[in-house]
């Protein structure tokens, strides 16, 4: 398996060696992987990729990719990007230079790829990781990814966004997401990967990671030394996740879009089988609340979960009779609510029972077997 980690670098002369000597052991004392090194160089004035070329002449696993300083963001696309496609990798694992993250840890993240796991992060936040943030770190932290990646983006599939450390499968995810979309400068950009890869996969895993202290040099991009980064980061932070906030709204828009629809094809076409064809009364019934099903279950898959796409016939079939199956769930929901509804509250209040029943129970429930049963993501 052609693994290719990526290690971005800005001015890290000093760790830039030790790093590559330890990815060069771990190539050794793995050999069931084949490795390869990709150093994403924002162009360090300090000579990094210098130093990077010199152990490129001696082994021929070992690549630079030298860039204008772009910000981590854009150079860490390019450098997945580059991995994929010149570099044939089957999992990339990014991370950074200066041993905060212990490399070493690197075979437990693919073992997890070996268990069937699409992302494996290095992981702060879980039993057995930590990290020694001093306050402002702490902070910072708390406030981009517990506040605004977990709870405003709602990106629930890990408890660690920030970290760079992971590792990733790429035939089915990494090249099924759209990375022109993760439009990112700064850290942020670990967050909004993670968002794009959880409309592929489900298959997350946090392995424990220590987040230790800086080998060599300094701090280029977080910290009070360089504030005017900072600020523009901590701006971005908030409006990435609040374009997520939206996209996930956008997206139960669209879905109430659709069911209007349905209602509306629904009630017309009852119309015509009763009224018009005057067909018997429950064939008319069963056949518009068919087309009602018919038309919600081709707009969503056209438009509301547009990403999670259903394709080709078999499987279009299938997904369908399983759609026909939660629509009789909503029905029994429906029907079961009305029936009592009326018989407590009386046949007068049966008009005003019907919108309080769908928006609060049979919304929500189509919803949630939408999202989690018909369009569930890719699974392998
Ligand atoms: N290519 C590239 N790497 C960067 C840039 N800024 C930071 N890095 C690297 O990203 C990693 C994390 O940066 P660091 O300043 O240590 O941030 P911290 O670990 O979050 O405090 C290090 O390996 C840096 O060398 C950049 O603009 N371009
Ligand atoms: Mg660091």
């Amino acid at each position: 398996m052609k693994v290719v980690a990526i290690i971005m670098t800005y001015n890290e002369r000093e760790n830039i060696g030790p790093m590559l000597e330890a990815w060069l052991k771990i190539a050794r004392e793995n050999p069931k992987y084949s490795f390869e090194v990709l150093v994403a160089d924002g162009n360090s004035p300090d000579g990094t990729g210098e130093v990077v070329k010199k152990y490129g002449e001696e082994h021929d696993n070992i690549h630079l990719l030298s860039s204008q300083r772009l910000g981590m963001g854009k150079e860490l696309i390019n450098a997945y990007r580059y991995a994929m496609d010149k570099l044939g990798a089957e999992v990339v694992i990014p991370i950074d230079v200066d041993f905060q993250f212990d490399p070493f840890l690197a075979p437990k993240l693919l073992a997890k790829i070996g268990e069937g796991y699409d992302v494996i992060i290095a992981s702060r936040k879980v039993p057995g990781g930590g990290s020694d943030f001093n306050w402002f770190r702490k902070l910072t932290n708390f406030v981009s990814d517990t506040l605004l990646a977990y709870y405003w983006a709602g990106i629930k599939e890990v408890k660690d966004h920030a970290g760079l450390f992971k590792a990733i499968r790429v035939r089915g995810v990494l090249d099924k997401i759209d990375l022109g979309n993760i439009d990112v400068v700064g850290f942020s950009v670990n967050m909004k990967t993670i968002y794009e890869l959880s409309k592929v996969t489900d298959k997350f895993y946090e392995v424990p990671a220590f987040f230790g202290k800086r080998r060599a040099g300094q701090e280029t991009t977080v910290g009070l030394k360089s504030m005017k980064w900072f600020i523009k980061y901590v701006f971005e932070a908030i409006s990435q996740t609040t374009r997520i906030r939206l996209e996930r709204s956008q997206r139960f828009f669209k879905f109430a879009v659709v069911g209007f629809i349905g209602y509306l094809i629904n009630a017309s076409t009852l119309y015509l089988f009763a009224n018009v064809f005057k067909l018997a009364e429950w064939l008319s019934w069963g056949l518009s609340t068919e087309m009602a099903i018919i038309s919600n279950f081709t707009l969503n898959n056209l438009w509301t979960f547009r990403v999670e796409k259903i394709k080709g016939v078999s499987n279009l079939f299938k997904k369908f009779l399983q759609f026909n199956g939660t629509s009789a769930g909503a029905l029994l929901i429906q029907t079961v609510v009305g029936t009592l509804g009326t018989f407590f509250f009386g046949a007068q209040y049966r008009q005003l029972l019907l919108p309080f029943i769908i928006v609060f129970l049979v919304l929500p429930y189509n919803y949630f077997m939408y999202t989690n049963v018909i369009w569930r993501k890719a699974k392998k």
